[in-house]
């Protein structure tokens, strides 16, 4: 049986398991959870509450394995598909190559929770929604700062770790997520900025990034705006 995903179609962690299984050339089924910018996950996949305690996004499941967390994934993944890598040879690389992935999910993504309001139809208390643009004003300071650490980081280099890796995938979803958030533009970052564009002419990261697009025409319409 071939390897389900369980995915959010706005779901940034899902999507870069969806990456990664596209980049290691396995074959997979799509299996889309419900989403909608006024119930989040409600109603939570049965699937989902049955695997995961934390009742998120994504799941894998391959044979008799069940599994969830996108990094505890990504893991398994090159553990049991080892070709091509997506993790660096060497344990001070390998170990530097996680903790970028780690400051994709938990570090950068933590100020771009707080413009996810963007895509969520306008609190009906007029304080609060002052309140969420406030925050997210104040988050968009932060990550520029953080996209300019990342922007030195890969001057004269093609990928974050050598070649494309985790921390590719981690980062590329959370710097879309700036994009589509209308966070910071990538112009003041000129080797983010082309590192962003060569990634997106791979076709797992270009086939993500249309889909989301696609999605979030459907279900996010305070995008537009
Ligand atoms: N650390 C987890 C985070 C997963 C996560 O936050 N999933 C979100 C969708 S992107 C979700 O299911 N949220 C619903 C909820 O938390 O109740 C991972 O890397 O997979």
């Amino acid at each position: 049986m071939a390897i389900q995903l369980y995915l959010g179609p706005l779901s940034l962690f899902s999507r870069k398991v969806e990456i990664a299984l596209q980049e290691k050339g396995l074959a997979f089924e799509r299996i889309r959870v419900p989403f909608s910018q006024e119930r989040g996950y409600e109603p939570r996949h049965p699937a989902v509450l049955a695997s995961n305690p934390k009742r998120q996004v994504p799941v894998l499941v391959d044979g008799d394995l069940t599994l969830f967390d996108s990094t505890v994934i990504f893991e398994y993944l090159e553990d049991a598909y080892p070709r091509p890598a997506l993790y660096p040879a060497g344990a001070k690389v390998r170990a530097d190559c996680r903790l970028l992935e780690l400051t994709a999910d938990e570090i950068l993504f933590a100020p771009v929770r707080n413009l996810l309001y963007r895509t969520e139809p306008a609190h009906p208390d007029a304080t609060r929604q002052l309140e969420r643009e406030q925050a997210g004003l104040r988050a968009e300071s932060a990550i520029r700062d953080q996209l300019s650490d990342l922007d030195k980081r890969l001057a004269g280099h093609d990928f974050f770790c050598g070649d494309l890796s985790v921390a590719d995938i981690g980062l590329f979803m959370t710097v879309l997520f700036v994009r589509r958030l209308g966070g910071p533009a990538l112009t003041d970052f000129q080797h983010l900025a082309a590192w962003y564009a060569r990634l997106l002419q791979r076709p797992a990261f270009g086939m993500v990034a249309t889909d989301i697009a696609a999605a979030d025409r459907k279900l996010s319409p305070a995008l537009h705006r």
